[in-house]
């Protein structure tokens, strides 16, 4: 091959690596931010942040990804997304609306609720019909290795906090789990789990995700929506007040 053929297959190999690189950063990356933020204030130097999970979420490219939802505190529309912001050094109050069925930790260790106020959740579940068959129950374990009753979990690493998040009673899942998302209380088994923590004293942003095996379809279910943000991962961001 001639010299200027060779440069001039060069100058193509290095283009077509270069385009790659630049649709990977956009299609990818690029989605990922595109994600919205759930923004929240505090009063009284508390906040109250909302969150639910599904077996299903409503996006078109991955309708059968687990989910979490945040529920947008001034529309009260649940959205897909788990990015959201909160003040510093305020009180967090935690509500998870558990829709999606069991699935026990690989490491029952997590089983445990570390790094809350009290280390402990509280817990209530309902049937289908909005009945409450379990009620505010104070847990520092929910055994995901016992009794299938743990679905996802909320764990901000950087914080030392691990909760495992309730699932409805498993007969019930296996007849009337939510089927289209966000879910509702109507027509659906769901539990509902609260807890507290204090926000860092600074801004930052912190990596939360679940650490249940739960991308179905994957090796060792730890792919898919465990490692996307807007499914199984997110952001927390924390806003200097
Ligand atoms: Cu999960």
């Amino acid at each position: 091959m001639s010299v200027p053929a060779r440069a001039a297959a060069l100058l193509v190999a290095v283009a077509a690596v270069v385009g790659l690189g630049i649709f990977v950063a956009l299609y990818y990356i690029g989605a990922e931010s595109a994600l919205t933020t759930v923004h929240y204030t505090a009063s009284n130097g508390q906040v109250n942040v909302m969150l639910q999970e599904d077996p299903q979420n409503d996006s078109s490219s991955k309708p059968n990804w687990v989910s979490y939802y945040v529920q947008d505190p001034s529309t009260k529309n649940w959205v897909h997304t788990t990015l959201f912001s909160i003040p510093a050094n305020t009180k967090v109050n935690v509500t998870i609306y558990g829709y999606d069925g069991c699935t026990p930790l690989r490491n029952n260790y997590f089983s445990q609720v570390l790094g809350t106020i009290g280390n402990t959740v509280t817990v209530s579940q309902f049937d289908q019909h909005g009945k409450k068959y379990v009620s505010g129950k104070t847990l520092s374990v929910i055994n995901s290795w016992s009794d299938c009753n743990v679905a996802h979990t909320f764990a901000i690493p950087a914080m030392g906090i691990y909760v495992p998040v309730a699932s409805p009673n498993a007969n019930l899942s296996v007849k009337d789990l939510c089927s289209s998302s966000p879910c509702t209380p109507s027509g659906n088994p769901y539990a509902v789990e609260t807890f507290s923590f204090m926000a860092p004293s600074h801004g930052g942003v912190f990596r939360w995700q679940c650490l249940v095996p739960c991308g179905g379809g994957y090796l060792d279910g730890n792919s898919g929506p465990m490692q996307t943000e807007g499914y199984m991962t997110g952001e927390m961001d924390v806003v200097n007040s």
